[in-house]
């Protein structure tokens, strides 16, 4: 039987958490019918990113990972409050640090709001059956965005929105509960466009497919050896080239007023005063509860240190 009024409570719970779309999709579609996943491993695409690889089965089939999952709801939340790029012509620097992580660590703050809508859920029904997910839980997170409606996946890999762009988070709620689907996006507003292939600083891009290991926000945030001859093009912690190149983002970016996601002051006093100063001390302090705690003291020192 399909439950209709929880579909509307979800969805007005999500829009007073701040989220900005949401969808439902059904997990029978399928969500990568020409194999690209296991291609793209075959590729070693996935550089040393060990994770991809060892929960395959699951990112391919999302039975594997929730076998009594009905619905996928997916959700985007706009984090866009400024350019990479303008917020270091503000300091005069050269350094760049990717927009996404300038605030708290997303991982948790989109956590707790989807912890706020599964306690909604089960006030409507306590014997629902949830699985919470944003980034780190092994499912394909832009294809089920596209089967929800939300958006399509664009040439840069990214997921795209009409009305915001790519400057968006995904994150899903799976349940064991039969709600109304919405159609899957099934547009590809590229077009002829491939400004972000053309504007990728180290050619890790071909059309919808991207090498990590030349991925600048790769090497900044998931490999953790030290570099030999690699050249970050001044960014230390990740990349936001081909966003911001991308036509939609230029007309459709929206600056979110989310106390959360503006840069830190921590991180403003960095770009005022000088990154070398850095130390493990003042990392520290100054990444508490920031996504990149992940690269650690040493990752983030070795990305400083090796900028030309
Ligand atoms: C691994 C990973 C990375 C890797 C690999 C990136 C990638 N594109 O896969 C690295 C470390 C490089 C990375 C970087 C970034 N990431 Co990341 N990442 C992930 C993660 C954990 C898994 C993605 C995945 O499954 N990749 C596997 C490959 C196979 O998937 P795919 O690229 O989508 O592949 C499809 C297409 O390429 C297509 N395809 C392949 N070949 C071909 C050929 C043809 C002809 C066609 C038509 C299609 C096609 O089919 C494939 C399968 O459907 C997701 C979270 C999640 N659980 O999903 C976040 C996620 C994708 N990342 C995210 C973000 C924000 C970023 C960065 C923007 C961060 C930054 N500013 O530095 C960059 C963007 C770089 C880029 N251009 O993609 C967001 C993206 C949000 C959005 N709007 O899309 C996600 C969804 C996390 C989140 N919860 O918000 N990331
Ligand atoms: S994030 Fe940077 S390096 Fe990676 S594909 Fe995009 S433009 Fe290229
Ligand atoms: S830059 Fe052009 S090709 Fe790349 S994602 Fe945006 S619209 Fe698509």
């Amino acid at each position: 039987m399909i439950e209709k009024s929880l579909k509307n409570i979800i969805s007005k719970k999500s829009i007073e958490l701040g989220f900005d779309k949401i969808g439902f999709a059904d997990p029978k579609e399928d969500i990568d019918p020409n194999k690209y996943l296991d291609k793209w491993i075959e590729s070693k695409y996935h550089g040393t990113m060990q994770w991809m690889e060892s929960r395959k089965k699951e990112r391919a089939d999302i039975f594997n990972y929730f076998p009594e999952v009905q619905t996928v709801i997916s959700l985007a939340f706009n984090y866009f409050t400024k350019r990479s790029s303008e917020f270091s012509e503000d300091y005069n620097s050269k350094i760049k640090f990717s927009n996404y992580a300038w605030g708290e660590d997303y991982h948790e703050i989109i956590k707790k709001k989807l912890h706020d809508i599964k306690n909604e859920i089960l006030k409507h029904d306590p014997s629902i059956k949830i699985i919470l997910c944003v980034d780190t839980a092994p499912i394909m997170e832009k294809q089920w965005a596209q089967k929800a409606g939300i958006g399509w996946q664009g040439k840069n890999t990214n997921l795209l929105t009409k009305e915001l762009g790519s400057w968006v988070f995904l994150a899903e709620i799976l349940i064991d509960k039969r709600l109304d689907y919405d159609s899957p996006f099934e547009e590809d507003l590229c077009g002829s466009c491939t400004a972000c292939i053309d504007s990728c600083p180290t050619n890790a891009l071909t059309e919808y497919k991207i090498d990590s290991n030349k991925c600048i926000s790769y090497l900044t945030i998931e490999y953790r050896e030290d570099f030999e001859n690699e050249d970050l093009h001044n960014w230390i912690y990740g990349c936001d080239v081909c966003q911001e190149v991308c036509p939609w983002n230029i007309k459709f970016e929206k600056i979110k007023k989310d106390k959360h996601f503006e840069a830190r002051d921590s991180l403003i006093n960095f770009f005022k005063s000088d990154w070398e100063n850095l130390n493990e001390e003042n990392f520290k302090s100054s990444f508490k509860n920031s996504a990149v705690k992940r690269t650690k003291y040493k990752g983030l020192k070795r990305n400083i240190d090796s900028l030309r």
